[in-house]
């Protein structure tokens, strides 16, 4: 089974009707100011599966707005690397900006400020806007703290931004529930651009927002890169795997274990179901699989599928020798290092099973788009998406 993703038929589309119409949007001297104003905002929070799922409320938020979302550039942080500076990497080299317009209007924050903010934003003009409670946190209890701290300030330094005065509000959130009020509070012709300290969304991504999964479509770069990968190193079928194993993770699932959070934690809504009243338990192996458990979702998936080799992607320890030995070395066992997470997510995502973390949102990512294709996915101590493994039953 070979799946590819098509990204191919929007960019001919793009293309034709740039020919045909110039109307195509790629075409960044045809920028035009947007009288129902824009949505700018920092995305402050995690790193990159964290990200996509505050890229995809956002997405719905200035849609709901009807205003153009200026997507944000990811940031990627560089903790163990010198010089330890976070880069910000542009929407469009992961992915591709013009498939985001078959739901709504986007310009890339870059765009925005190089194109339109020296006319219709101009510094003296550049209002932050956030929660009282978040200005509660500032000096004079009245500023959004757009640039405080890291990556809060590296972020809006990367394009240019430096805040005049703050707007504050309250009683609101980015639920479609309170839409009106945002219209009334902020209409455009008083309030163009809406920019704020983070995501107008929430975390981890609502159920409806699941769906605009499809709009976040691989760059041809990425494309190429990873299918370059798949085909060098690994045979169909294969299974791809995620293990979310390090030493964060195993802090952050000690609050499963001591009682501390219930089934909603983080992404587990993908997992245990998306209603507070109805959440199947979260068990320690959906959380942190151990050797055994990863040991045996691998050779169920394998079998099942007949794979010929497997595919893992870590944020630590591989355990692909373990792995090997499971198949008396008749499995090609791969992992990349040093590994991209986005190459990392590309490759799972094209596997003919992939088996997830339940709790990442690094994993959600991938689950996502691969239910846009109809691909197959499971996870850790759940292999039935949604429903309990049978030793689990009671
Ligand atoms: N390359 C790579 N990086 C990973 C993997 N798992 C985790 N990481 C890194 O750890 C980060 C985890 O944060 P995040 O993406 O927000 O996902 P979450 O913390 O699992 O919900 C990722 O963004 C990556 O930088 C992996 O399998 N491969
Ligand atoms: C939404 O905004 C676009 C672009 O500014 C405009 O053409 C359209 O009429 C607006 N739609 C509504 C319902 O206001
Ligand atoms: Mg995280």
């Amino acid at each position: 089974m070979a799946v590819k993703q098509q990204p191919h038929s929007l960019l001919v589309t793009c293309l034709l009707s740039s020919l045909l119409l110039q109307t195509c949007r790629s075409f960044p001297e045809e920028l035009k100011w947007d009288e129902n104003g824009y949505v700018l905002y920092c995305p402050c929070m995690g790193r990159f599966g964290n990200q996509a799922d505050h890229f995809l409320g956002s997405l719905a938020f200035a849609k709901m707005l009807n205003r153009t979302l200026a997507v944000p550039p990811w940031i990627v942080y560089r903790h163990h690397t010198p010089p330890y500076t976070n880069v910000h990497v542009p929407y469009s080299e992961f992915f591709q900006l013009e498939a985001l317009s078959a739901y709504h209007r986007v310009v890339s924050l870059e765009d925005f400020m190089e194109k339109l903010a020296t006319k219709y934003w101009p510094p003296g003009q550049r209002r932050a806007y956030c929660f009282e409670t978040a200005a509660q946190r500032s000096a004079d209890k009245k500023s959004c703290p757009m640039k405080d701290g890291n990556p809060f300030g590296p972020f809006w330094d990367y394009v240019g931004v430096e805040f005049d005065t703050s707007v504050l509000f309250g009683g609101i959130s980015f639920s479609a529930y309170h839409q009106p009020q945002w219209m009334k509070k902020f209409p455009p012709s008083e309030h163009p651009v809406l920019a704020m300290p983070g995501a107008p969304a929430q975390f981890p991504v609502t159920e409806e927002h699941v769906g605009l999964q499809r709009y976040v479509v691989w760059s041809d770069k990425m494309v190429k890169e990873g299918e370059e990968h798949i085909a060098n190193l690994l045979t169909r079928p294969y299974v791809g795997i995620h293990l979310r194993i390090g030493i964060d993770w195993q802090n952050a699932c000690k609050m499963l274990k001591s009682g501390d959070t219930g089934p909603h934690f983080m992404a587990s809504p993908q997992c245990v179901g998306y209603n507070r009243q109805k959440a199947l338990p979260l068990t320690m192996n959906m959380c942190l699989p151990d050797l055994a458990e990863i040991r045996r979702a691998v050779k169920l998936w394998v079998k099942k599928t007949s794979s010929r080799s497997v595919y893992i992607a870590t944020d630590s320890e591989s355990h692909s020798r373990d792995i090997e030995k499971l198949f008396k070395g008749k499995i090609k066992v791969v992992s990349l290092q040093p590994n991209s997470a986005q190459v990392d997510l590309y490759i799972l995502g094209q596997a003919d099973h992939f088996i997830g973390n339940c709790v990442s949102s690094f994993s959600a990512f991938v689950k996502r788009q691969r239910d846009v294709y109809g691909l197959p996915s499971s996870f850790f101590g759940m292999d039935e998406p949604g429903r309990l493994n049978h030793k689990e039953e009671l």
